[in-house]
């Protein structure tokens, strides 16, 4: 892939739109399989229209070596039987960081390193910093559409099956109130 020129990117915290735009990534439930604990409510939920639960908005920086590409992603609510709305999550096979910005809604950043979950509340104006060497899963823990913005090496790669392999130390769940409620996971 060649560089690409300078270029001025206009997005929309309130839509998730980026202008120039790349790729539009859409995940609907059956894109998730595997992920959610209870496998029943998640099959009731692909055979009922198998709705859309997340769409990652790319810009046309590629995902390439040296690059920064960036990315908004639009988390819609909703729970599978009580565990919230998530992206697939992954690992950076090439050990490189990555940072988020909370855009519009509420939600989480949670990142595990094989031993150790973490979580991170995001909300507008927040940057959630991902380390290499952590897998990471955004979440949205409100009722409306959960935004944010991401920054990552373009070489940094995306392993799904770590995730499959290892889980993400946490499950996340509607809770009491406003709070999630945790409950330990892993693979
Ligand atoms: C963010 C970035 C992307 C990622 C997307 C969806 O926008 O981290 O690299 O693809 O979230 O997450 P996932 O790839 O885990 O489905
Ligand atoms: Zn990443």
């Amino acid at each position: 892939t060649p560089p690409i020129s300078p270029l001025s990117i206009t997005f929309d915290g309130q839509t998730g739109t980026m202008s120039p735009e790349g790729p539009v990534l859409t995940r609907r439930m059956s894109d998730l399989a595997g992920l959610f604990a209870d496998t029943a409510a998640w099959e009731a939920a692909v055979a009922d229209g198998d709705p859309v639960v997340y769409q990652v908005a790319s810009s046309p920086v590629p995902e390439a070596e040296g690059e920064l590409p960036q990315s908004i992603t639009t988390i819609l609510p909703g729970t599978v039987a009580g565990e919230f709305h998530m992206t697939k999550g992954h690992q950076h096979p090439n050990p490189q960081g990555e940072i988020y910005l909370g855009l519009s809604g509420t939600g989480g950043l949670l990142l595990f390193d094989g031993e150790r979950p973490q979580w991170i509340d995001m909300a507008p104006g927040v940057i959630g910093y991902i380390p290499p060497g952590w897998a990471h899963r955004s979440v949205n823990t409100g009722d409306e559409p959960y935004r944010f913005l991401a920054v990552y090496p373009g070489n940094a790669g995306h392993d799904y099956g770590w995730v499959l392999a290892n889980g993400m130390g946490h499950r996340v769940y509607r809770g009491e109130g406003a709070t999630p409620r945790f409950e330990p996971f892993t693979a």
